[in-house]
């Protein structure tokens, strides 16, 4: 077994060639021009740490060189990338960045687990011959993070996306309110009708946070993003092929803003804060104008400083919201949310109103059907994220120091993340935008917890979201995970070390 052996998400085609093998020299540069430097230069920063090579990023390629390529017409699609490596050179190609920055994760993990060192090793850089051509099954690759329950740091968000971009990830949904908090900034508006105080959504809503007598601590940190805060995430999410996804969960998970905002609630009086971990026990209130100048304000400010095209605005577990309730304020809302421009997702329960030209539904739990009908007849895509296949949150075992366990079929290991197919229910993949993992964080409070939750379980949805169902197998996936540990460990990444899986 060697390297080529081992990648995850494991590449459409890997074919080993007989002739001898590459070596990294201290000589060596990383040559690239225009567009692809950046790409290079992140290539060459991650090799210089294990190796302590120089490794300069140049324009021009002699032999024993790593040189990235755009080209101009690509198969697969404006992610995929071809990497050939022989004695004198590894070449990568591709029609983007974003096609490149894939290959680069896929050479990393050629190289010995040790060049992931944060200072340089012994040892020879060694890759054996071979052509890779590789290209994703879906478009959406993504983890949600819940800053919500429990605040995340700028800094914290950053060493996610870190973690979670060698395996090929490109989207962060930020799960930014819910009953316990607020975490965006929304400056005051120049027109501001009912005189609604939208600083206090992070002034009183950002010191919230949830309160779980089991986790550790039991009370989540509390903070909210600046809109500069938010810019800077996505930034730094762009550089690694990130797009970030913001949500705004209405017209439930919201008490937060109603304790920041009276004339959100029918009396006028502003809730109390709240950190209980209950769900589905708040509102907004459908015959409020209020209601509908918040979420515009809202949902208008987020999209002005959101890179991506897409738009969450939650929609889940409103269950003290009537039904016709719910229907006409989230029909509104999902038009306010398209007038902005962006693209409008939202969980399942959502698909029970008309959805615009666009929108995305995003599946968890539930009744199944109105979501297939709604790609079906108005071509709506799916984000595949069922519970008990992608939730991130859930304990590996009862006697999980963290996770909850609510989801039936658990507890929830690697395999149960990797065994399943995200096409099904008569869902066919071009209907399905793609994947996602989240992770709530009622009992998490760091990002060692999480990662623990998150690993090895989410290299699980990486290699279900990149690798088509043929080049899939779970006895092998097992092998792979098992190789894996080493390059996780001298990440310093946490995981959590399944008793089913040999850890090297
Ligand atoms: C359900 S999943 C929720 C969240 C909770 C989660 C805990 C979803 C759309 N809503 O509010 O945090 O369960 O697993």
């Amino acid at each position: 077994m060697n390297t080529t052996d081992n990648l995850i998400p494991r590449p459409s085609h890997v074919a080993l060639l007989n002739g001898p093998a590459f070596t990294l020299a201290p000589t060596a540069r990383i040559a690239a021009s225009g567009a692809a430097t950046p790409v290079a230069r992140q290539l060459a920063s991650l090799l210089r740490r294990g190796t302590g090579f120089d490794l300069p990023t140049v324009e021009d390629t002699r032999p024993g060189d790593i040189s990235l390529e755009l080209v101009e017409t690509f198969d697969g699609g404006p992610e995929a990338y071809e990497l050939s490596v022989t004695e004198g050179g590894v070449v990568l190609a591709a029609s983007t960045p974003a096609g490149l920055f894939n290959g680069v994760q896929t050479l990393r993990q050629l190289f010995p687990a040790s060049i992931e060192g944060t200072d340089p090793q012994a040892g020879t850089w060694v890759i054996p011959a071979v052509d890779i051509a590789d290209a994703p099954r879906f478009a959406y690759r993504g983890l949600m993070l819940d800053v919500a329950r429990n605040f995340f740091t700028v800094q914290e968000v950053k060493e996610q996306i870190d973690v979670m971009t060698q395996f090929k990830f490109n989207a962060l949904h930020l799960h930014l309110t819910d009953d316990q908090a607020w975490r965006i900034e929304i400056h005051e508006p120049a027109k501001n009708p009912s005189g609604l105080p939208y600083a206090k959504l992070t002034e009183v809503g950002g010191q919230g946070a949830v309160e779980v007598s089991t986790a550790m601590p039991p009370r989540g940190n509390s903070g909210f993003y600046t809109q500069q805060d938010f810019k800077d995430i996505q930034a730094y999410a762009a550089t690694k092929n990130v797009l970030v996804i913001p949500e705004i969960d209405l017209p439930g998970h919201v008490n937060a803003a109603l304790a920041a905002i009276p004339q959100l609630n029918p009396d006028g009086q502003a809730k109390p804060m709240s950190t209980t971990s209950e769900v589905g026990w708040s509102t907004l209130t459908e015959d409020l104008p209020a209601t509908y100048e918040f979420v515009r304000e809202v949902l208008g400010q987020l999209a002005a400083i959101t890179v991506g095209p897409y738009l969450h605005i939650g929609g889940d577990e409103a269950h003290v919201t009537g039904h016709d309730d719910y229907v006409s304020m989230v029909q509104r809302f999902v038009r306010i949310g398209a007038e902005t421009g962006k693209s409008v997702v939202g969980w399942n329960e959502f698909a029970a109103v008309e959805l615009p030209q666009g929108s995305v539904i995003q599946y968890w739990h539930g009744d199944f059907e109105p979501t297939v009908r709604q790609a079906e007849q108005n071509g709506s895509r799916v984000i595949m994220s069922p519970a008990a296949n992608t939730y991130l949150d859930q304990k590996y075992a009862s006697d999980s120091p963290v996770g909850l366990e609510w989801v039936e079929g658990g507890p929830f290991t690697w395999s149960e993340y990797y065994n399943w197919d995200p096409a099904q229910g008569g869902l066919q993949d071009q209907q399905i935008l793609g994947v996602e993992g989240p992770l709530w964080t009622e009992t998490v409070r760091n990002n060692q917890q999480a990662q623990w939750l998150l690993y090895p379980r989410a290299v699980s949805l990486a290699e279900v979201a990149w690798s088509g169902q043929e080049v899939r197998n779970p006895g092998d996936f097992r092998r792979r995970l098992g190789a894996l540990g080493e390059r996780l460990a001298t990440q310093g990444v946490a995981f959590q070390e399944a008793p089913d899986v040999e850890w090297s």
